[in-house]
């Protein structure tokens, strides 16, 4: 009985801890100190959990002006559309979610704007992130069929 209560706790124990962890930031474009082209259009911020719709961003210049962004909530990510060009300078991104427990939560990091860098729309950046991934698994996955069937082969002879 001692042993079922103990497995019991233990077990509402590590639901809690998985239900209830905050939802936290885990990728954006530009990163956190990334120096960007003024080229810039869109911010990206990724969680990693999904987050309520009431979620938003703001982006603030190093002279304090707000700058306007379209913000948009799909499931776990956040894109703010700018439709201004960026001027040279520091900026503040500003988050402010509603994580999935339902816990507000609030983060802010800069990031650069130089004109003469030209960045990668952020979506082609997070694409091409997940692409090299990916193609990193496929030589895995490649090499440990080879191994297999080299394996196999040897084995039957
Ligand atoms: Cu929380």
């Amino acid at each position: 009985m001692k042993k079922i209560l103990v497995g019991i706790f233990i077990i509402l124990f590590m639901f809690q801890t998985s239900t209830f962890a905050h939802s936290t930031l885990t990728k954006s474009s530009p990163a956190d100190g990334q120096i960007a082209g003024n080229n810039l259009n869109e911010l990206i911020l990724e969680f990693d959990t999904p987050i309520e719709n009431t979620s938003t961003i703001t982006l603030i210049s190093e002279t304090g002006e707000q700058i306007p962004v379209e913000v948009s909530v799909d499931n776990n990510t956040i894109v703010g559309k700018i439709n201004a060009q960026l001027k040279e300078g520091t900026y503040q991104v500003s988050w402010d979610i509603v994580g999935e427990d339902g816990h507000p939560i609030n983060g802010t990091y800069l990031f650069m704007v130089d004109a003469s860098e030209t960045t990668q729309s952020p979506s082609d950046q997070l694409e091409s992130d997940s692409r090299g991934s990916f193609n990193w698994m496929g030589v895995v996955l490649g090499v440990i069929v080879v191994l297999i069937i080299l394996t196999l082969f040897t084995k039957k002879r």
